[in-house]
């Protein structure tokens, strides 16, 4: 967008000017877009950084290829490189970051209509976002079943199974599928949570996208689904997507922890974000 054209909603395409729209009470159905790059200060490595991600460590899993781990064909055959990966990954091994608990304020002060997010961590569960809050757009660990009749699997079972890195299979007699929890693997559909809910973006009167290349559509296209004159803020260490491109887009380069504590305290909020957090 020309630099010259002037924001229709926003005062200015600042970090100042979205809080002086937030507290004017002009943002009270947020949306919130998330990915990877919200949970690396927790200590979740990224899939695709080249020494630190998570792909760049597979090696010890002998993997005719990285993405084979996240591939439904290949767990077919082979699914105990999956489970020993999920082992690491299962929630309760990390701690959600103060962009976690952003979220979660939102959600307490009623103003959060919809958190996207790719991250399969269960995360924001864990910070205090109600699930039904909560698109996990690439499923998540928060429920299991089985690959071929989708039946349920029970959930003290799986934390079992993750615990001895054991595979387990379909509670059914007369079924012999493979269970796995229920993550979007390369091959699998998004949930239909996802498709019911990419319109809601549209209702929104703010939006929020933070750690996330972007990259990965249909989620990519989320933030484009937005009213075109719905301010949309970037929380990101670089500019992604089409973000920047419209008059009340605001970028903020920054990692996501710094970006929040920012706006929070741009808010008057700041001493509640960090309380919120303290208790997770
Ligand atoms: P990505 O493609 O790795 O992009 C991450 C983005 O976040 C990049 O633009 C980074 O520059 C940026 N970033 C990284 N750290 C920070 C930080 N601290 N502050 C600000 N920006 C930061 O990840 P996406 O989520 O966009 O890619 C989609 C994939 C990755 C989805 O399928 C996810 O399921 C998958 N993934 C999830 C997790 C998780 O659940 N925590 C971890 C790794 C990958």
């Amino acid at each position: 967008v020309d630099e010259k054209t002037p924001p229709q909603k926003l005062k200015s395409r600042t970090l100042e000017a979205v809080a002086d729209y937030i507290k004017d009470g002009r943002a009270r159905r947020i949306v919130v877009m998330t990915g990877a790059g919200i949970s690396t200060s927790a200590g979740i490595p990224d899939f695709r950084s080249p020494d630190t991600g998570l792909y760049a460590n597979l090696a010890r899993l002998n993997l005719p290829y990285a993405e084979a781990v996240f591939d439904i064909g290949y767990f077919r055959d082979n699914p105990l490189p999956f489970y020993t990966l999920a082992q690491e990954l299962y929630p309760g091994n990390y701690r959600p970051t103060i962009t976690h608990s952003f979220i979660n304020l939102l959600h307490q002060k009623g103003l959060l209509l919809k958190l996207f997010t790719q991250n399969i961590d269960c995360l924001e569960r864990e910070a205090g976002v109600p699930g039904d809050k909560i698109v996990e757009a690439h499923g998540s660990f928060a429920r299991q079943s089985c690959i071929e009749c989708k039946v349920p699997y029970p959930e003290d079972l799986m934390k079992k199974a993750i615990k001895e890195k054991s595979v387990p299979k379909c509670t059914r007699d007369t079924c012999d599928g493979l269970v796995k929890p229920e993550i979007v693997f390369f091959g699998e559909q998004l949930p239909a949570d996802f498709f019911e809910n990419r319109s809601l973006p549209g209702d929104a009167d703010l939006c929020i996208v933070m750690g996330t290349s972007l990259s990965v559509q249909p989620f990519a296209s989320l933030p484009m689904m937005c009213g075109d004159g719905t301010p949309r803020v970037l929380i990101n260490s670089e500019q992604v997507g089409e973000m920047g491109s419209r008059a009340d887009d605001v970028l903020l380069l920054q990692d996501c922890d710094t970006g929040v504590r920012k706006l929070a305290e741009a808010c008057g909020w700041l001493e509640d974000l960090e309380e919120l957090w303290e208790q997770t």
